[in-house]
């Protein structure tokens, strides 16, 4: 297996040409593996909502790189140590949730890169026979090939936004709408396709590159996705497995019933 298409992921998420990427939520790597083959740029396992544990994160991204694909990996809320040790384990990137603050962003980049950007501990254990490398080889190279991604998804993270991007480090922004939403009608609703959702993409994907970093989002279908794709979004998600599990289930079932079915509805 060439680690070229893992060790060139980054560039292409700074390239800015749409990617998509396959969002892993069930404990399987299995899961990982099955889509990974299909035409997905990359594999993210999630970690913050997702069932897996930290076994099955392992277990995935090693799958998603027999098939080629890199592994992203969204941790918990805070859980930077966890930051670390997914890319020990070979992902090609992190995704840390409710990153609000210049500070919070400084964190990640603590846990993610080496000196002089951060202070990632050395042990990529699984990472170097992964990518074939030596430890000199992945020092002198992963704080480039691998990517820490501040998740946008609060009023206060938009307020800052200029100022977590500005932290060297932070290499792009992946903005979570279901939890933007919330924050923006304090709690009153959960609305990923609001006015006022859209109008911060727009805004979140404008100040990204006017800081020479991409913009990456959570979209709920294929047509979103392509709608992302179309304003200058890097990466995006069609939702997560289980929603495609489903999709594809009521799919099929309307036609072997020949009945009304719930094509489409799905996710959360
Ligand atoms: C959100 O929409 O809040 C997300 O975190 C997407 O997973
Ligand atoms: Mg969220």
């Amino acid at each position: 297996m060439s680690s070229d298409r893992l060790l060139a992921h980054a560039d292409l998420l700074r390239s800015g040409k749409p990617t998509f990427t396959a969002w892993v939520t069930t404990a399987s790597p299995l899961a990982a593996d099955l889509l990974a083959r299909e035409d997905f740029d990359s594999v993210t396992l999630d970690m913050q909502h997702g069932l897996h544990t930290q076994q099955t994160i392992m277990d995935g991204i090693a799958y998603a790189a027999l098939a080629g694909k890199p592994a992203l990996v969204r941790v918990q809320v805070d859980d930077f140590a966890f930051a670390s040790r997914a890319l020990d384990y070979g992902a090609m990137g992190v995704i840390a949730p409710m990153v609000n603050s210049v500070a919070d962003a400084r964190r990640l980049v603590a846990f993610t890169k080496y000196p002089p950007l951060g202070e990632r501990s050395f042990g990529p254990v699984r990472a170097l026979p992964m990518l074939g490398m030596t430890g000199q080889q992945y020092i002198e190279r992963a704080n480039r090939a691998t990517v820490a991604i501040a998740m946008i998804e609060t009023q206060a993270a938009i307020d800052a936004l200029d100022d977590i991007l500005a932290v060297e480090g932070i290499d792009g922004v992946f903005v979570g709408p279901s939890d933007l939403s919330i924050s923006l009608f304090n709690g009153a609703k959960v609305d990923q396709g609001a006015a006022e959702v859209k109008a911060a993409l727009a805004h979140v994907v404008e100040r990204a590159r006017a800081h020479g970093k991409f913009a990456t989002a959570f979209t709920m279908t294929g047509e979103s996705a392509a709608a992302h794709a179309r304003m200058g979004y890097a990466m995006s998600t069609l939702c997560n497995d289980i929603y495609l599990l489903q999709v594809g289930a009521r799919a099929e079932l309307k036609a072997a019933r020949g009945a009304a079915g719930q094509q489409g509805k799905g996710g959360y």
